[in-house]
């Protein structure tokens, strides 16, 4: 094996802060010809619906298709492919998703209401999305326990339909995909992709449902195409590359802490494995295990690519050095592999996961911990939390004057309004205040 080109540093060197901000720098790069292609496709299909559909699909996704009525999966098919999987995988796929809905089950907001003294009732009736829209990538990115992070919190929400595309380039599905849709409460499955689906979820076509919201990852096509029907539907997040820090007080095997550096580098080559380390000496211990083990691995060379374009081994002084880089990368997931977890936890700001102590692997939380995978990527950790039952919930507020209410309400409304000229605003609060 070549010698592995793993940026390496410590806060104590004097290009620290140079090196740091390479890590830090994620803005993407927009491309027009992107944006130009996605525009004409979403207008396409907006004015051909139908036809268009299936004329891309034949195209981008080589498939040979007489009707669109082919572009749909029968819920029947859905059952099948939960059965034909062997126990060992069904019984993993029904456990990942129990555990992901009892999870998910505590966050369901519940309406509340509370009257004043006067009889008048202020409250918040909560209500699901009625209808949300589920993109699922094709090919090597297919990940079956993406469909239950992304279907179960929309069940559990009461969404009434869930509508799911998945590409299936030259008619390849994965059957995994389908049983995880089936074991997820899908209703719908229309093996369509690309922006082309993004567009006929969003407005709608004669056979596709047009949804409320669209959620779930894809390529750059479907990352521009969300970005451009937001407004007419609401979209989830446009997800960046994933992204792990390890920190570590030098005390958890190496071994172990390479591959957890591992297991989001080998998702792709922008994925980003970041190691803090108290110690310098166990720094050294991490790389060696990283040269030992790399090249066994079966995606060695997505894993190099990334560790080479995006990683990095940081050793630190101290605690308070080491959370206080953690916050300013805001990371996706933050393993805490040290003794007292609970207690730097704490001090966490911003981060979509914590993974507390040695014991605990971010990818059991990947599929089967409960919390879900779907993270805030690129720092937007600041700003934005995992995916989770509010985002397929809504809230109505609730107003009800009592008639006593009403007057003393009505005279605070009609100094108001009259100061902002509004007199069919003061007169209407005018009419129910008491003689
Ligand atoms: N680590 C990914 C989720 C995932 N891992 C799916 C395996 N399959 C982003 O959080
Ligand atoms: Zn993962």
């Amino acid at each position: 094996m070549s010698t592995l080109n793993l940026r390496q540093f410590s806060t104590r060197d004097a290009g620290f802060e140079r090196e740091f901000a390479r890590l830090l720098d994620r803005t993407p790069e927009a491309d027009p010809k992107v944006e130009a292609t996605v525009k004409e496709i979403i207008a396409d299909i907006r004015a051909r619906g139908d036809v268009a559909l299936v004329e891309y699909t034949r195209r981008f996704d080589r498939r040979q298709l007489t009707s669109v009525a082919e572009l749909e999966i029968p819920r029947q098919q859905l059952r099948e492919a939960a059965r034909a999987l062997t126990k060992e995988q069904y019984d993993a796929l029904a456990n990942a998703a129990e555990r992901i809905r009892a999870y998910h089950e505590r966050q369901r907001t519940e309406s509340w209401s509370y009257t004043e003294p006067d009889g008048t009732r202020l409250g918040q009736q909560v209500t699901p999305i009625e209808r949300v829209g589920l993109y699922v990538p094709g090919g090597k990115a297919a990940y079956p326990s993406s469909v239950l992070m992304n279907a179960i919190p929309a069940k559990v929400a009461e969404v009434h339909e869930l509508v799911m595309v998945v590409p299936a380039p030259a008619g390849e599905l994965n059957p995994l995909v389908l049983a995880a849709a089936h074991l997820g409460g899908v209703e719908r499955v229309f093996t369509i992709g690309g922006a082309q689906a993004v567009a006929a979820l969003a407005y709608g076509t004669a056979s596709v449902p047009r949804v409320d919201k669209i959620v779930g990852p894809g390529n750059v096509y479907v990352a521009t195409a969300k970005r451009l029907v937001f407004g007419a539907v609401d979209i989830d997040m446009i997800a960046g590359p994933s992204e792990i820090v390890v920190l570590c007080d030098g005390r958890t095997d190496p071994e172990w802490i390479a591959m957890d550096l591992f297991s989001q580098a080998e998702h792709d080559e922008d994925a980003q494995s970041v190691l803090i380390s108290l110690d310098a000496a166990y720094t050294a211990k991490v790389r060696a295990a990283i040269e030992k083990l790399l090249p066994g691995m079966e995606r060695r060379d997505i894993i190099r690519t990334s560790l080479e374009a995006r990683g990095a081994l940081i050793t630190v002084a101290n605690l308070d050095e080491a959370l206080a880089l953690v916050n300013r990368i805001a990371p996706e997931h933050l393993e805490l592999s040290l003794e007292n977890p609970e207690d730097a936890a704490k001090r966490v700001r911003h981060a979509g996961a914590i993974f507390l102590g040695r014991y605990t692997a971010e990818a059991v939380g990947d599929y089967c911990a409960g919390p879900n995978h779907v993270l805030p990527t690129s720092g937007t950790a600041r700003f934005s939390s995992p995916l989770g039952v509010y985002d397929f919930q809504k809230r109505s507020s609730i107003i009800q004057c009592s008639a006593d209410g009403a007057s003393s309400l009505g005279r605070t409304a009609s100094v108001l309004s009259r100061g902002e000229g509004l007199t069919a605003h003061a007169r209407s609060a005018e009419y129910r205040i008491k003689k």
